[in-house]
């Protein structure tokens, strides 16, 4: 046995103590099945999240799996279907890294007024790893899957019980060749059960519900995973998180509009173009941005020269984040913030900074960051009598699940500045 094998048996054994219980970076939204999110902005300001302070969020419990006996089975429109190990997934093939700020798309629903439904996500449900694995381009190529653009790439997670519906997504195949990967360690490390050891989707730049945790069958389609054929394969459905959960569905709509397929896969554009979608997929991330020192709720004392270091995150989907704007007064008036360390790729979280002149006072730091097709995080969430669809004026819409929240000013740190 080498010593990787000693550490993934260490890695995922499984739990009975709930896993905020187990990791001293997170708290429990609920416990189960495990949600939790990181504690504190501080834990944010890392360049890695570290597994400890890393979100966790399942639909149901994380199951025990033997990666030995584990496999992934590749179907539908291949050459030749296959039952892959974890051994020809680890060695059969090239391995890739990618660093990726992933946001659960429910991050900010406890921002929402009314309440949305669901666990009451703040600003936590985010975290920046590194994750390493197999290109499903090898895996698809290798086995003659049709990979014109109209295909896409239904995933699907291995832990739901007889009676549970399955959690699967469908990725578009442009995507899936450009840079998913089949992920089985995470910063380094072999990956936990709980974020989805043995293997998991990983979708850079896409809200963390694409990216299929245990997977257990990948299969080429003609169209997402929709249709009465599956919504109820094995007397289970599969079509429950693609295409009625994880849409923006509005106050005024009794459930989301379902389509076998879309040509619009950026988030955004999909919530302006209403007359060909009408409720968005939660596909790539919207551009979001965070405060992380000082603290909600700090008093400060700054030096002679009045000057306080004001630090944060921003991060983006396809899309990079081109700039980032402070604001000391609720988001009045704005100020240029620099970027400051590593670029770790385009998925990548970058940090900023900006030298405030402080003013003694209460005072409301926000900070609100544009991608690089000019699209900047709106300042509240709407009315839902406001029946919006997708970012009008400065307002996102308010949805039934609290989807996709980007709104800055929700986020703000009140601080008071001592004489
Ligand atoms: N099989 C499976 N995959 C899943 C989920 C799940 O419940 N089951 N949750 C998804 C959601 S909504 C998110 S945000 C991410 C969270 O990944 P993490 O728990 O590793 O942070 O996993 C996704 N993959
Ligand atoms: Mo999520």
């Amino acid at each position: 046995m080498s010593p990787r094998d000693t550490d993934e048996s260490e890695a995922s054994r499984p739990r009975d103590e709930p896993v905020a219980e187990t990791y001293s970076g997170l708290e429990a939204l609920s416990t189960d099945p495990d949600n939790a999110q990181t504690d504190s902005r501080e834990n944010l300001e890392s360049y890695l999240t570290p597994r400890e302070e890393h979100y966790v969020r399942n639909h149901h419990r994380t199951p025990e799996i033997d990666a030995e006996e584990w496999t992934v089975s590749l179907t539908g429109l291949v050459n030749s279907e296959a039952d892959l190990s974890m051994a020809a997934i680890r060695n059969d093939y090239p391995t890739e890294s990618v660093v990726h700020m992933m946001e659960c798309s429910g991050n900010g629903r406890a921002y929402f007024s009314p309440d949305a439904e669901g666990d009451q996500w703040t600003f936590g449900a985010v975290g920046n790893a590194v994750w390493t694995g197999t290109p499903l381009r090898a895996v698809l190529e290798d086995h003659g899957a049709e990979r014109d653009e109209e295909k896409w790439l239904t995933v699907m997670g291995g832990e739901a019980k007889a009676d549970e519906d399955v959690f699967c997504r469908s990725i578009p195949m442009a995507k899936a060749l450009d840079d998913c990967i089949l992920a089985y360690e995470m910063n380094g490390d072999p990956m936990t059960a709980e974020h989805g050891y043995p293997v998991r989707l990983l979708v850079p730049g896409w809200f963390g519900n694409n990216s299929v945790k245990w997977v257990e069958e990948v299969r080429v389609m003609d169209s997402m995973v929709a249709g009465e054929e599956w919504e109820s394969r094995d007397g289970r459905d599969y079509t429950e998180y693609q295409q009625s959960s994880y849409r923006i569905v509005p106050a005024q709509d009794d459930e989301a509009e379902r389509y076998a397929s879309v040509d619009s896969v950026d988030t955004h554009d999909q919530m302006r173009e209403t007359e060909e979608i009408r409720n968005a997929y939660l596909f790539d991330q919207l551009v979001k941005s965070l405060v992380t020192s000082p603290a909600d709720g700090a008093v400060l004392s700054p030096g002679a020269d009045g000057r306080v270091e004001v630090t944060g995150v921003a991060w983006s989907g396809d899309d990079a984040v081109e700039r980032v704007e402070v604001s000391t007064d609720g988001g009045e008036t704005w100020g240029e913030a620099e970027f400051v360390g590593p670029d770790l790729g385009r998925y990548a979280v970058r940090k900023f900074r900006y030298v405030w002149d402080a003013d003694p006072g209460e005072h409301t730091v926000v900070a609100r960051a544009t991608d690089d097709r000019g699209r900047t995080q709106p300042a509240t969430v709407s009315d839902p009598e406001e029946g919006l669809r997708g970012i009008e004026g400065d307002r996102y819409p308010w949805n039934q699940k609290g989807y996709g929240n980007n709104a800055y000013r929700p986020l703000g740190s009140s601080v008071t500045v001592e004489r």
